[in-house]
C-alpha cells in the first residue's frame, strides 16, 4: 500500500516537472523565432563632451540604470546597446560613450568612423564645457566621414545636462544661446536634460534614434 501511495505520488510529481519545463522550452523556442523574424537595424552613436558633463550618467539612466553621484572616469570607450522601436521598426541603439578627458582623443576618435548619429553633451552650469563643443564638433565632422557629400552629414544632437542643480537661478549658459549654437552648425537638436532626475533622456535619445534612423535610410539609397 505504502509502495503504491508513493508511486502515485512520484508520477504527479513528475507530470508536474513535465509540464514546467514543456513551458519553458515553449515560451524559449517562440523568443528566439521572434528575435529571428525581426531584423533589426543597427544605429552607432557617438558621445562626446567635456569630462564630467554626464555623458555615461546620461547613457546609464537611459537604460534604466540608477543614477550615480561618485564620478568615475571612463577610461578610453564604454559600449551600451539598447533596442527600441522607431517609426515602426525595430532598431538597436550602440552608444559608444567616450572618455572627455584629452589623453584617450587620439584612441576614441578612431571609432568616429561609420557613426550614424553624434551627441554632444555639455554641463548647463559650466561655461568651459559648451564653449569646448565647436571642437568636438569640428574633430567629429573631420574624423567621422570625410566622403559622404554634405547633403549627408552626419546628424547632431546636443545636450545640456545637470539642469537639476540647486539654486540655477540663472544658469551659465542660457538656453537661447545654446539654440543659436545649434542653429549655426545647421539643423542640430538641442535638448536639456538632468541625468540625476532623468528629465528629458528619454525624449533625447528617441530623437537621437530617429536621426540617426533617417540617416541611415538616406545613405543607403545613395
Ligand atoms: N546634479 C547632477 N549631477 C550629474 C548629472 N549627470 C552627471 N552628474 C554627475 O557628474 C559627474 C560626472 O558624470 P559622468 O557621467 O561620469 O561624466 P562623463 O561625461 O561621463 O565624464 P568622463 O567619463 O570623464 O568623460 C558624476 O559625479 C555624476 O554623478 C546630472 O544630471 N545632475
Ligand atoms: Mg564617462
Amino acid at each position: 500500500m505504502k509502495k503504491k501511495q508513493y508511486q502515485k505520488q512520484y508520477r504527479k510529481l513528475f507530470r508536474k516537472r513535465f509540464r514546467e519545463q514543456s513551458r519553458r522550452l515553449l515560451s524559449c523556442a517562440f523568443r528566439s523565432t521572434m528575435s529571428s523574424r525581426q531584423k533589426r537595424t543597427k544605429l552607432k552613436i557617438i558621445l562626446l563632451g567635456n569630462s564630467g558633463v554626464g555623458k555615461t550618467s546620461l547613457t546609464k539612466r537611459y537604460i534604466g540604470e540608477e543614477f550615480k553621484r561618485l564620478h568615475m572616469n571612463t577610461v578610453g570607450m564604454d559600449f551600451t546597446n539598447k533596442e527600441l522601436c522607431v517609426d515602426k521598426e525595430q532598431v538597436t541603439l550602440q552608444i559608444w560613450d567616450t572618455a572627455g578627458q584629452e589623453r584617450f582623443h587620439s584612441i576614441t576618435s578612431g571609432f568616429y568612423r561609420d557613426a550614424n548619429c553624434c551627441v554632444l553633451v555639455y554641463d548647463v552650469n559650466i561655461l568651459e564645457s559648451f564653449e569646448s563643443l565647436d571642437i568636438w564638433h569640428a574633430q567629429f565632422v573631420e574624423e567621422a566621414d570625410p566622403i559622404t557629400p554634405d547633403k549627408f552629414r552626419i546628424p547632431f544632437v546636443l545636450m545640456g545636462n545637470k539642469t537639476d542643480v540647486k539654486g540655477r537661478t540663472s544658469p551659465v549658459v542660457e538656453k537661447e544661446k545654446a539654440v543659436q549654437w545649434c542653429e549655426t552648425k545647421g539643423e542640430i537638436a538641442y535638448f536639456e536634460t538632468s541625468a540625476k532626475e532623468k528629465s528629458n533622456v528619454d525624449e533625447a535619445f528617441m530623437e537621437v534614434a530617429r536621426k540617426a534612423l533617417l540617416y541611415v535610410r538616406r545613405t543607403t539609397k545613395m
